[in-house]
């Protein structure tokens, strides 16, 4: 038997577009299901540039005020997809009422906020959600099954880059649409809570918990026009950033990310080292899993050192993680499918009543160790995180 889940997504942007594909998708794909998505309600404060954004993705109605949704009888499921500084108001209204919560990463502006929307949807006892979507890119989903097949043996490095270099030009400005990720006070912060949340979502998922940081900002330009006052002010976000991290299983972590490497349009990358093997991710190749097995455990056989090196896994299989939904062995999928495989894992976690990760309490840690690396990079320590997982 399968069940209607009323969707309001809050949001047209770039992440409203990913979101509204997943929904429409889902069922297609995982028939499995329980939950069937309608796209009952597109809110955004807007309600004209909004129209034909809803038209084109099929929502049935428009709201220009988020309050609505929560008065409303006829949804389900709460999509908080707007601005940063929205996140925590709606989040808390939304448990509240008893809709079901999901949010845009970072999850809020502050780990206070974090702890405060954690709180209201675990009290209300409903189901949450955080969009950290590269967890479900399959290459990455893989790595961390070699993890957790203890192939990667005694961790000693964590390397993340997250790179872009869409804010180079002085002329770009901060605030309003599209740009309110430059403006500390809506975005909360710069790369660090844009970029490297997504890179520390990923360290923790398959590292464990980072235990203290310590950590160098930037910001090269330091007056840019907003766009809402179209004067020129202070930018108060984080360029780049550069930090380093112990995790608890000893092992030793290096973070970088920037909007200022010319060339990199979104480079995410990682690797892992570990004493019998390493595992190294690229997002610009994300159809590929870089592993170095050191032993052969398995058989037990001796290293044959002629024949070691890495090898390149092109994560298509049936056997790889989501890929039987797809297509056949050798086709690939892309960055939209890694938002129908989180709505999937969350809807599928709803019915079963094991919860899915990450939700809010864990996207609350990843919170801790942003804020924590700002407060490192203003009094230059290191910094304990105080991360609980
Ligand atoms: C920023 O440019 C951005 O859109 C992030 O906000 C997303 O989370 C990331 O996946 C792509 O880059």
């Amino acid at each position: 038997m399968t069940k209607p889940l009323n969707v309001a997504m809050i949001g047209y942007g770039f992440m409203g577009k990913a979101h509204s594909n997943a929904y429409r998708k889902v069922a297609q794909f995982f028939p499995e299901l329980e939950y069937r998505p309608t796209l009952k309600c597109l809110c955004a404060r807007n309600e004209e540039k909004a129209r034909p954004f809803a038209e084109t993705w099929g929502y049935e109605s428009i709201e220009s005020d988020w309050r609505r949704l929560i008065e409303r009888d006829d949804i389900d499921l709460i999509d908080i997809g707007s601005p940063n500084d929205t996140h925590k108001d709606i989040a808390i209204a939304a448990a509240e009422a008893g809709k079901w919560v999901v949010c845009e990463k970072p999850i809020a502006m502050s780990s206070e906020e974090a702890e405060a929307m954690t709180l209201a949807v675990e009290k209300a006892g409903v189901p949450n959600m955080v969009w950290f979507n590269y967890r479900r890119v399959p290459a990455i989903s893989l790595a961390k099954q070699l993890v957790d097949e203890e192939r990667i043996g005694r961790p000693f490095h964590y390397r993340a880059t997250y790179l872009q270099d869409w804010t180079i030009a002085e002329d770009v400005p901060q605030g309003g649409q599209t740009l309110w990720r430059l403006d500390v006070n809506v975005a909360g912060s710069g790369v660090t809570g844009d970029l490297l949340a997504h890179s520390i979502d990923t360290a923790m998922w398959l590292n464990g918990p980072i235990v203290k940081v310590t950590a160098d900002t930037e910001t090269f330009i330091k007056e840019r026009v907003h766009q809402e006052t179209g004067k020129k002010q202070p930018v108060g976000i984080d360029d780049a950033c550069m930090f380093l991290a112990r995790f608890s299983n000893g092992s030793m972590g290096t973070f970088e990310s920037t909007r200022y490497a010319r060339g990199r349009k979104n480079y995410n990358t990682f690797e892992l080292n570990g004493a019998d093997g390493s595992v190294h991710f690229d997002l610009e190749d994300p159809q590929y899993l870089d592993f170095f097995e050191h032993t052969q455990k398995q058989s037990g056989k001796k290293v044959e050192d002629h024949l070691t090196g890495w090898r390149r896994i092109h994560v298509t299989n049936f056997e790889h993680p989501y890929m039987d939904k797809w297509w056949v062995p050798g086709c690939t999928v892309g960055y939209e499918h890694t938002f129908i495989h989180a709505l999937a894992d969350f809807l599928q976690g709803v019915t079963s009543g094991t919860g899915t990760q990450p939700d809010f309490r864990n996207a609350w840690q990843t919170q801790k160790v942003c804020d924590k690396v700002l407060e490192s990079a203003k009094t230059g320590k290191w910094v304990e995180t105080g991360v609980e997982m």
